[in-house]
């Protein structure tokens, strides 16, 4: 067998350039953060793929045993004048923003900042409004800059046209197995058709826990697998081939836990005649320092949707949406409060943004 490193920014693009060069046939071996001498974080993924298949595929003449493709110095010097680059637009930028303390706009940025909005993405939809007698009116600047966010979320619409898996993932305790939960009976019982749906429990990790979802399983009288292997999923998912929705639960995450996520690829991309749709359950109140490390790990799963939970536990969602707004994944369901099933909503740009205008005017 032969290894290779990709790198890349996040690790879902260098799994993905991986799978580019060799397609599916390879072994993901580990994928991990890496602090380059330029100061920047790098993703490094290390595959094994067959000699025969690292030849056929290899465009290098000369096979290589850890083959990097860490920048050359050609690069690194054009990586360098684009970083310099960047930074002159974006200082030129913060001159055409930069305006007085007390003008409506410093003012509307101000508070859009201080519920969690990022100054970034607030400037980039702003410098198109220069001259614009529109930032000298703070009602209009404020409904402008939320149609803008309106504009900028997305929402996934509930599909049964064909037979699905959906797995939730996500930080630990956030709510997956309760979430899975609301949306069984929701798919077996509250639609206008009730589908026929299972479980398949990949939350093997807890050892002795209690089992939640099996508990579930037998009130809801819902198909209830566990397994431990991709083995016994994939035998799992053969003996549930004609089941409507398996909804597949899994055990909460840390974003750095690599093994874990290893682990969690593994199932994901283990074949299977279905895709799996992978929803990244986060919560409402999740903290804006972990945002980026969340998002870049779990993305690795190449993210269907993201569920949002615990609604109820917080006023302040502007943090959430700057999460929306930054990240190009769209919403599919919001959790509400801890009842099961009746605490789940289908997910609703409205809901989001009147809830957010709620802690605007507060
Ligand atoms: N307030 C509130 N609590 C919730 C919500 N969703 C889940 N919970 C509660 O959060 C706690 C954890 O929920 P679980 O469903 O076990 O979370 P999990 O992500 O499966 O947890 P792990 O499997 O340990 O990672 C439970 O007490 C739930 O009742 C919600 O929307 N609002
Ligand atoms: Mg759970």
């Amino acid at each position: 067998m032969i290894q290779e490193t990709f790198v890349a920014d996040d690790p879902k693009s260098a799994y993905e350039e991986a799978v580019g060069k060799y397609g599916a046939g390879l072994k993901l071996l580990s994928a991990k953060q890496v602090k380059y001498e330029d100061g920047q974080l790098r993703c490094e993924v290390a595959i094994e793929v067959a000699e025969e298949v690292f030849l056929a595929k290899s465009c290098d003449a000369i096979p290589s045993v850890q083959h990097s493709m860490t920048p050359s110095s050609d690069e690194t010097a054009l990586l360098e004048e684009l970083t310099t680059l960047k930074k002159q637009l974006a200082s030129m930028k913060e001159e055409i923003l930069g305006v007085e303390d007390d003008s409506v706009l410093a003012k509307v940025k101000k508070l859009f900042v201080s519920k969690g909005i990022a100054k970034q993405w607030l400037d980039d939809v702003l410098i198109s409004l220069m001259g614009n007698h529109i930032l000298n009116d703070d009602t209009l600047l404020v409904s402008y800059i939320l149609e803008e966010i309106d504009e900028s979320l997305k929402v996934v619409e509930e599909s049964f046209d064909s037979p699905k898996i959906m797995m939730l993932v996500g930080p630990t305790g956030v709510g997956k197995t309760t979430t899975i939960a609301k949306l069984a009976a929701r798919y077996a019982y509250m639609m206008d058709k009730p589908y026929k749906v299972a479980f398949i429990n990949l939350d093997s990790y807890k050892v002795g826990a209690f089992d939640q979802l099996g508990h579930y399983a037998d009130i809801m009288q819902i198909k209830h697998v566990t397994v431990d292997s991709v083995e016994t999923f994939i035998k799992g998912l053969e003996s549930l081939h004609d089941y409507d929705v398996i909804l597949v639960d899994t055990a909460g995450m840390s974003p750095y836990d690599t093994q874990k996520f290893i682990k969690t690829v593994e199932f994901v991309q283990s074949d299977i005649p279905r895709k799996i749709e992978v929803n990244l359950l986060l919560s409402a109140t999740v903290k804006y320092e972990d945002m980026d490390d969340i998002y870049t790990n779990f993305s690795f799963l190449d993210l269907h949707s993201v569920i949002i939970s615990k609604f109820d536990e917080t006023k302040h969602l502007g943090t959430l949406l700057n999460f929306m707004l930054l990240y190009d994944v769209p919403m599919s369901y919001f959790s509400i409060g801890q009842e099961v099933p009746d605490d789940l909503l289908v997910a609703s740009k409205e809901y989001l943004l009147e809830r957010f205008i709620g802690d605007l005017d507060g």
